[in-house]
């Protein structure tokens, strides 16, 4: 079998922010977001075939800051602190809406947003909220389900289904694992070519 080169060469991570005035050089920007614990992280370290990039955590952190990475030297992945945190304080919590709504509302090199969803808990009503609310702006979406090694082969179909009919059957859409690999280079493939395509 032909083996297939990897489609992201390089990556790094570039710097933390709270205000996207503050924003390292311009250039595409892919922005993830999700609840905690839905594999946010782990999902940075498979696109970009590392161990460790991204801090993969089971307790989530209280830190409230957009990471970025340099993918190519020519696109940011965004890696935004998860929603949904039971533990994080009311404060904390309008902090990290505001964060997330001013960057959706004023990144003029946000490209996507790509939502993350749970395969095998399907999408909860803080990701349907986080999906209406980014469909409400003119900006392209893609959904990717994470944990699909968790569902039984037989009923992976079926779920996907299920979770595609939940979210009124997205345009993009990958279910993946981070466990077997199953789909990153697809999903890779996808981030590259949406965001070199202009
Ligand atoms: N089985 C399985 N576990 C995963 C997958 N992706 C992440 N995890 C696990 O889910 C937990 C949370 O992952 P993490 O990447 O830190 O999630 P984050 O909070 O969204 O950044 C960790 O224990 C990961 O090992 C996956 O595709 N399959
Ligand atoms: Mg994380």
């Amino acid at each position: 079998m032909k083996r297939m080169r990897p489609l992201i060469k390089t990556a790094e991570y570039i710097k933390s922010l709270t205000d996207i005035k503050d924003e390292p050089e311009a250039m595409p920007q892919i922005l993830l977001i999700g609840r905690s614990n839905v594999g946010k992280s782990s999902f940075i370290n498979s696109l970009t075939n590392r161990k460790n990039l991204a801090r993969i955590s089971n307790t989530p952190g209280k830190t409230l800051a957009l990471n970025f990475y340099l993918l190519n030297q020519n696109f940011y992945l965004v890696d935004a602190p998860g929603y949904g945190y039971a533990k994080r304080s009311k404060t904390i919590q309008k902090t990290f809406i505001e964060m997330i709504e001013n960057y959706l509302l004023h990144a003029p090199h946000l490209k996507m947003v790509c939502i993350l969803i749970d395969f095998k808990v399907g999408p909860t009503k803080d990701d349907l909220e986080t999906y209406a609310f980014v469909k409400s702006l003119d900006i392209d979406i893609v959904i990717v389900a994470t944990k699909k090694d968790k569902i039984n082969k037989t009923l992976q179909k079926r779920q996907e289904s299920n979770i595609k009919e939940i979210l009124g059957h997205p345009k993009n859409f990958f279910a993946i694992s981070n466990t077997t690999k199953e789909n990153i280079s697809i999903v890779s493939d996808f981030f590259i070519s949406n965001i070199t395509e202009e």
